[in-house]
């Protein structure tokens, strides 16, 4: 057996798990790893942003992109809880990555040294990290790294994937022992689960009788790469596909059965579609509120007066907020292959939904008719529409959109068309602000050759506007558009709508005066080295993106955005005990749904 250090074994089998980059930030705890990091350079790259958060979500955002993890590097005590908040998004949306912490000195647990957190148990960071990880190891002899190491890579990958913490204490990177490199762990979707014969003819005679049949999918899809088998199931029956954020281009949204996201800032065919089914089949998809129009029946869906077919591969989400009539545990892939099998078997019946899709052809234009005229619209400051339509006309297909949080991102929810999996990264279980202007960066290192834009509302890229340095310092051309709209405008607009119009702590104002202030971003990114357009007039947004994207090098728009422009309202998003009570667009309620409100 090699004699190695803890750090050379870590090291080794990153290496050996084909992790090419570690993201993270060093301190006393970790510089034990810092030294085996170097002498492997040319094997593996640490990249070192100004802020642990980054370091996360660009590994999250990395991991949407390629399905393959990469590891994150912090230290004792406040540089690994920096961590928190991001390995919460990647939970909340089943992203991978491998947090490496460091802690303090075994041989000094309990004794409170410097970084130390203790009140109820030794070196207890694990007990920090429990709630936002699968699972939290920590190895407290070099003899148990092996093991630890092995079981966390699997873990991270297997099942519904997620992010694991290895929590290794000072002397365990740099103590010596005889030690074999474990094997490395499968990549994600070696192992998938199925569903019964039993369940599969059941579920295909439930579609074959629909007469209004929805597939409704989400990050499942997503990550069991299943984007082709969703196509020609959904073409095979002329089944009409919805899509939460994280499964948005599995489907081509440009295709005439795409009816886009639902809920409060989705599309309305798509909620006039949910609600009005009388088959729903989801696949990946867990129903969150925001989907869901809070469950308020009528809005987004009508269980039980729908039947619903469930498949996911986490027995948690199914019957999580609706009991589904037929609950399966399977794969996404595996269940549609098996869909598709089946209905071979069966001489490739076609589907009965003549009627339907000319039903929700008709929503489609009436939506459209409601929507198209404002995309045209010139204004300063800029309209909402006008940002989103532009860059979908320049951006190209395969083009990443790592988005942030806040009204932005609604306006990308409502109208972005993503046309390739794994094009359109959203924290969107979580949202945690600073997802999209940091992600945007491990979301370039994934693919290099393709152009990565950011979305980042002003509240966002002021959050974490060091990004720009780390763009600099390992030259990483991402596209930052700053949707510049001089608040925390999402905020701002619930606040506004639920107390009388007072707005208090929600808008960017300098001093008493109510004037509206924001750093000048242009100078703000010209001050880091990177180069800078400030953009006032929708005219002049597409060339400047157009040139951005050509440069080729990290850039910022700071774009000026009408606050007062709002997305319709297409669903509902009911916070308790306020009742909803935004005009929804289109609403035509349902005999059998619950009455307006
Ligand atoms: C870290 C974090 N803090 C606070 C929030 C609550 N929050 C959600 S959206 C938002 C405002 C976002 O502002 P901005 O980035 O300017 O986007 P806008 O809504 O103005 O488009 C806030 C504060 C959050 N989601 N994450
Ligand atoms: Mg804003």
């Amino acid at each position: 057996m090699p004699r190695m250090k803890g750090a050379e074994l870590i090291t080794e089998y990153l290496i050996a798990n084909d992790i090419p980059y570690v993201f993270g930030i060093c301190g006393h705890g970790n510089v034990g790893m810092l030294d085996p990091l170097y002498q492997a350079r040319d094997r593996i790259t640490l990249v070192s942003p100004r802020h642990e958060q980054v370091a996360a979500h660009m590994a999250d955002a990395y991991f949407r992109v390629k399905h393959k993890p990469v590891a994150t590097l912090t230290s004792c005590g406040p540089g690994s809880c920096n961590i928190i908040m991001p390995l919460a998004c990647a939970l909340t949306d089943s992203s991978a990555m491998l947090a490496i912490t460091a802690n303090v000195p075994t041989s000094q647990f309990n004794r409170s040294p410097f970084q130390e957190i203790n009140k109820h148990y030794q070196a207890d960071f694990v007990n920090i990290v429990r709630p936002v990880v699968k699972r939290s190891y920590q190895p407290t002899r070099v003899d148990m790294l092996p093991l630890a190491l092995r079981q966390a890579t699997t873990t991270m990958l297997s099942g519904r994937p997620g992010p694991v913490n290895v929590d290794v204490p000072f002397n365990v990177f740099q103590e010596e022992d005889d030690v074999e490199l474990p094997p490395p762990a499968p990549p994600l979707n070696t192992q998938r689960s199925g569903a019964s014969p039993e369940e599969i003819a059941g579920a295909l005679d439930m579609i074959l009788k629909a007469e209004r049949p929805v597939i409704f999918i989400g990050h499942g899809v997503t990550l069991s790469e299943a984007s082709r088998e969703l196509t020609e199931f959904a073409k095979k029956l002329g089944i009409p596909v919805i899509s939460s954020p994280n499964g948005m281009g599995c489907f081509d949204m440009m295709d005439r059965l795409s009816l886009g996201f639902i809920g409060r800032n989705g599309a309305f065919p798509a909620n006039e579609a949910g609600r009005r089914a009388d088959l729903v089949v989801a696949i990946g998809a867990r129903f969150d509120d925001r989907s869901a129009s809070s469950w308020m029946p009528g809005y987004s869906w009508n269980f039980p007066a729908t039947k619903l077919i469930h498949a996911d591969v986490d027995p948690a989400e199914l019957g999580r907020n609706y009991p589904p009539d037929l609950g399966i545990l399977a794969d996404a892939r595996t269940f549609l292959r098996q869909l598709l099998a089946e209905l071979g078997r069966r001489g490739n019946k076609s589907g009965n939904t003549k009627a339907w899709l000319a039903d929700t052809a008709k929503w489609r234009a009436e939506w459209d008719n409601f929507t198209k005229p404002n995309f045209d619209l010139h204004a300063s400051p800029i309209r909402p529409e006008r940002v989103v339509a532009d860059c979908q006309a320049v951006l190209p297909d395969d083009a990443i959109l790592a988005c942030d949080v806040g009204v932005n991102h609604n306006w990308y929810m409502q109208f972005w068309k993503a046309r390739k999996p794994q094009t359109m990264l959203n924290s969107w279980g979580f949202s945690g602000m600073g997802f999209g202007t940091a992600g945007a960066l491990g979301a370039k290192l994934a693919a290099p050759d393709r152009p990565v834009v950011a979305i980042a509302g002003d509240g966002c890229f002021t959050m974490v506007p060091h990004v720009l340095c780390t763009a600099v310092e390992y030259n990483i051309p991402v596209v930052w558009v700053i949707w510049n709209n001089f608040g925390w405008v999402s905020i701002r607009d619930i606040q506004l709508g639920m107390f009388g119009g007072r707005e208090h702590g929600t808008m960017f104002h300098q001093g008493d005066n109510k004037k509206p202030y924001n750093p000048d971003f242009a100078a703000w990114a010209r001050a880091t080295g990177v180069e800078a357009m400030t953009v006032t007039k929708s005219q002049d947004f597409k060339g400047a993106l157009e040139h951005a994207v050509k440069a080729n090098k990290p850039f910022v728009l700071d774009v000026h955005v009408d606050a007062e422009v709002r997305p319709p309202s297409t669903g509902a998003w009911e916070l308790p005990p306020t009742p909803y009570n935004e005009p929804v667009f289109g609403q035509r309620w349902l005999p059998d749904a619950a009455p307006v409100k």
